[in-house]
């Protein structure tokens, strides 16, 4: 029995990376594992146990998928470690709320956020600075790329070895870019793909993991479906927001909602300029959002 991870997965057919030889790619279908593991659909990001049925062809089955960090339905992937969000100076402008929903997704998932302020080259105003300071007091790892400076590529890679990196980010923002000068410089190449997996049906939403060759992975995301009450209620709303928790003060009623309360900790933060005021709000925009769902679901 071999133990590898699964790169991608096309039509019921799957591409398996060895994990002891890192060339050696497998097409492998999956067997009996509906019956054992409660119809579990393996995902691109999986690392699985499978066994090689035709090393000469690099056929085999997947046996069992080892546990789970996370798993995400859109895009379909499992295991990610790091996401990379991606906004763009300009061209198009920064979707705030759209970042912070995916740090949310991260948070909530064990992912370590890394923000990538693109297109540096458009920053006329300080657009740069005013972007960073939204996350001034997150601890997240904020990079600055631009595709005019290819040495600054350099930094990035370094914070991909040894993680598996999901890009995300609004269209348009260079994500693409980015990806395909990482891989220019730092892919490497994982072994023939069979004919099979080859004359399977490639869309938009389908995920493919690409090994660097310092160890490590990264995929292109069409997207993260943003987070619903299903995984994160109202109430557990503010612990994801790390700058929240950096208060010695205790807000005045238990199960504050920082939401506009008197003597809100949160709220004395804020005020002292310790919380960005654009994630503050967007923060109670949120909240309300996910209550109102909340009442209308269980309100009878
Ligand atoms: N000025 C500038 N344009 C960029 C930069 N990176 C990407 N672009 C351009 O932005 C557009 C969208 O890039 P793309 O990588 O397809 O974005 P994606 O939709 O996020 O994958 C393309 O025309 C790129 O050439 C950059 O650093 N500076
Ligand atoms: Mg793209
Ligand atoms: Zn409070």
């Amino acid at each position: 029995m071999s133990e590898g991870i699964i790169l991608k997965g096309v039509g019921g057919f799957y591409e398996v990376l060895d994990k002891k030889d890192m060339n050696s790619l497998y097409t492998c279908k999956v067997r009996g594992i509906h019956r054992k593991q409660g119809g579990i659909t393996p995902l691109a990001g999986d690392r699985v146990t499978f066994d090689i049925l035709d090393e000469k062809k690099k056929e085999g089955h997947i046996d069992q998928i080892l546990d789970r960090r996370n798993a995400f339905i859109r895009p379909p992937v499992a295991n990610i470690d790091q996401m990379a969000i991606v906004v763009s100076v300009a061209r198009p402008c920064p979707d705030f709320m759209l970042v912070d929903k995916l740090l949310i997704t991260c948070i909530s998932a064990d992912i370590k956020p890394l923000i990538i302020i693109n297109k540096a080259d458009l920053d006329e105003n300080k657009r740069i600075e005013e972007i960073k300071a939204v996350y001034r007091n997150t601890d997240f790892n904020v990079l600055v790329l631009s595709k005019f400076s290819p040495d600054w590529y350099e930094e990035l890679h370094k914070q991909l070895i040894g993680s598996i990196t999901a890009f995300a980010g609004q269209s348009g923002v260079g994500k693409s870019t980015i990806l395909n000068a990482i891989l220019n410089n730092w892919v490497m190449e994982t072994g023939e793909v069979s004919d099979r997996i080859q004359r399977g049906k490639h869309t938009t939403r389908h995920v493919q993991l690409f090994r660097l060759n310092k160890g490590g992975f990264i995929l292109d995301t069409p997207g993260f479906s943003s987070f619903t009450v299903e995984n994160v209620g109202h109430e557990d709303l503010q612990n994801l927001y790390p700058e929240f928790a950096k208060t010695t003060e205790v807000c005045r009623f238990k199960g504050c909602s920082h939401t506009g309360e008197p003597d809100c900790a949160v709220k004395q933060l804020y005020n002292e300029g310790m919380i960005d005021e654009g994630r503050y709000n967007r923060y109670i925009e949120l909240y309300k959002e996910l209550k109102q769902t909340y009442d209308n679901r269980y309100r009878r």
